[in-house]
């Protein structure tokens, strides 16, 4: 099984992925997932001019041995454009694997420890009844679990609102940053932001009792004492979880949110190590931990985290949005399902042009996802499809608040 070729392929059926291909010796290719939203090209280049040839030869079996040297082996480390290409390899090694012993991937880390996966979507309205619309719609495909999100009204302006910067693409709201519009940062007040928050968030419940279950995303927007008031004012509609209330290199700010509230807390979308997480981890500062699997090094380090996290009592629900591939969704649920700790698994929609390129062992039906038996990931990848879908550059929203200073989106 030794390693012949390591490529990438580069695609873009609506968005861009970036994919890993190994080739062995004796012709099994494994394929992993090495997208990082806006930087696509910087881990191209990682892969192909410096990562590549220090495997070539190598045995593919090796896998903690491969993860090693490329994450420590060649001196620099961590980061989300590393940690991204390490991911891509370590998954389509976790795929020949999978393929040279004819057993899926969640086999190899100790079957499945349940039979399907509860998955929650994105939903957004400008204003709360059209919130409540979409949702709705969704639960009359059996989702029961909603990551929310809204424009926020200008209060000192007439019909003005400030747009949710960080939209799902498939939902037609998102607004592409091109090199035409990559001038034009978007504007945001938290002030206004978190009093609608609240307000939407206590229609909601009212509107759905305990039907729904319900995630907000504030992405990082918060300071700690910002979260830590917002967790409290939301702790009446019980979410599920409040994500990402701060940057994450506040970890102290997690704890002054504990300090104030019971609102359950996720994070780790920005994480890209085993050491980001080991404090919030281990000192019970968040509740769900959403690590994602192609920026954080693959299946070896997410499946190890997540055994560490099950002794502390937190929950994995590992980032899935459309900007990583199916390959990725593949990864993340063969661990989702040999995990005793999961927690929920957020979900997307494939349009047709992923569907001719990817296809996948994974199926969404009534809120909840299932997988098959195929070897490995169970992915199969239409190679010539993806050659259809050209690299296109894209980038990602500038948020900055009323005086025009930068604020995280
Ligand atoms: C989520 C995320 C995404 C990110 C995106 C950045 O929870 O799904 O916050 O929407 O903004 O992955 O590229
Ligand atoms: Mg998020």
């Amino acid at each position: 099984m030794q390693i012949r070729k390591v490529e990438t392929i580069l695609t873009c059926p609506g968005r861009n992925y970036l994919i890993v291909k190994i080739t062995t010796e004796d012709g099994i290719i494994g394929y992993g997932d090495a997208t990082l939203n806006g930087r696509e090209m910087a881990v191209k280049a990682a892969l192909e001019e410096h990562l590549a040839k220090y495997l070539i030869g190598l045995d593919a079996g090796r896998i903690t041995d491969i993860w090693e040297l490329v994450y420590r082996g060649t001196y620099w480390r961590g980061g989300p454009v590393l940690m991204t290409a390490l991911a891509g390899i370590d998954m389509a090694l976790w795929d020949i694997k999978g393929k040279r012993y004819q057993i899926p991937v969640y086999q190899m880390l100790g079957g499945k420890c349940r039979d399907r996966l509860r998955a929650y979507y994105h939903v957004h309205g400008h204003t709360r009844e059209a919130l409540a619309e979409r949702i709705r719609q969704r639960m009359a495909d059996g989702c029961t679990c909603f990551r929310y999100s809204f424009d926020t009204k200008d209060s000192r302006k007439e019909d003005q609102y400030f747009n949710q910067p960080h939209q799902d693409i498939s939902l037609g709201k998102r607004i592409e940053v091109t090199e035409e519009n990559i001038k034009m940062p978007e504007v945001w007040d938290t002030g206004e932001y978190c009093r609608d928050l609240i307000a939407v968030t206590a229609y909601l419940r009212d509107t759905f009792g305990s039907k729904i279950d319900l995630i907000h995303d504030s992405h990082e927007r918060f300071t700690p004492i910002q979260a830590a008031a917002a967790a409290k004012r939301l702790e009446p509609y019980h979410l599920m979880f409040l994500e990402d209330p701060v940057e994450p290199v506040y970890t102290e700010g997690l704890e002054l949110i504990r300090h104030h509230s019971v609102t359950p807390i996720g994070m780790g979308e920005l994480y890209n190590s085993i050491k980001d997480c080991l404090i919030p981890i281990e000192k019970h500062l968040i509740d769900y931990l959403r690590i994602d699997i192609s920026h954080y090094g693959g299946i070896t380090p997410s499946w190890k985290t997540a055994v560490m996290a099950e002794q502390h009592a937190v929950r994995i629900a590992f980032h899935g949005p459309s900007d990583i591939s199916p390959l990725a969704h593949a990864a993340l649920a063969h661990v989702d399902f040999a995990i005793p700790n999961f927690g929920i698994q957020e979900w997307v929609d494939y349009n047709e042009e992923l569907n001719r390129i990817f296809h996948t062992d994974l199926h969404y039906a009534d809120g909840y996802i299932t997988l098959g038996d195929r070897p490995g990931l169970g992915v199969e990848v239409d190679e010539e499809a993806a050659k259809e879908y050209a690299y296109q550059s894209k980038f990602l929203p500038v948020l900055r608040d009323r005086e025009g200073a930068v604020h995280n989106w």
